[in-house]
C-alpha cells in the first residue's frame, strides 16, 4: 500500500464514521418527538376526549400513556384493551380523566349507559376511585362511558 491509498481507505473511514454519527442523530432527534415535554398522564390525554387508566395517578401498569381515550362514546368497555398494553379496560378503570373541552361525561358501571354512574364536568379528574370518591363504589367496575351529549341516562 503506498501513501495515497492508505489515505483514501481512511476518507472512507472517516465517512463512515460520520454516517453513523448522523443516522445516531436522527434516531435521537425522533426518540426526542416521541417523548412530551410533560410526561404524564394528565398531560399525554388528548385534548377533547375523555381518558381512563388502570392504575392509580392515571397509569396502567406503570406506564402513564396505557390508557383509552374517548370521544364521545364507548358502549362496551370490554371491547378495548388500555394502549400499548393487552389489560382490558372493561371492570378494571381507577383513574379517570374528562379532558373534554365543554362537556360533561357519564361514566357507567354497566355497558350502554346502564347500571349506577357519575358524572365529571369537563377538565374534572380523579386518580383514585377507590377511595370513597364519587360515591358509590365505581373502582374497577365501569363498563361503558358517554359525553352528555350521547346520551339521555343520567346527564
Ligand atoms: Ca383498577
Ligand atoms: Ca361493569
Amino acid at each position: 500500500m503506498n501513501k495515497q491509498d492508505f489515505g483514501r481507505k481512511s476518507k472512507v473511514r472517516k465517512f463512515v464514521a460520520s454516517a453513523a454519527a448522523a443516522v445516531g442523530l436522527t434516531l435521537t432527534a425522533l426518540l426526542g418527538l416521541a417523548t412530551p415535554a410533560n410526561a404524564d398522564g394528565l398531560s399525554s390525554c388528548p385534548t377533547s376526549y375523555t381518558c381512563v387508566w388502570e392504575d392509580l395517578n392515571y397509569e396502567t401498569n406503570g406506564n402513564y400513556l396505557g390508557r383509552v381515550s374517548v370521544y364521545y362514546y364507548i358502549p362496551n368497555l370490554w371491547q378495548w384493551d388500555y394502549d400499548g398494553t393487552s389489560v382490558n379496560a372493561n371492570d378494571s378503570v381507577t383513574s379517570v380523566y374528562n379532558k373534554a373541552n365543554t362537556e360533561s361525561a357519564a361514566y357507567y358501571k354497566n355497558s350502554l349507559a346502564g347500571g349506577s354512574y357519575f358524572i365529571f364536568v369537563a377538565g374534572q379528574k380523579d386518580g383514585d376511585l377507590s377511595n370513597g370518591s364519587p360515591s358509590g363504589s365505581f373502582n374497577d367496575q365501569l363498563s361503558s362511558i358517554y359525553y352528555c351529549s350521547q346520551t339521555s341516562v343520567g346527564c
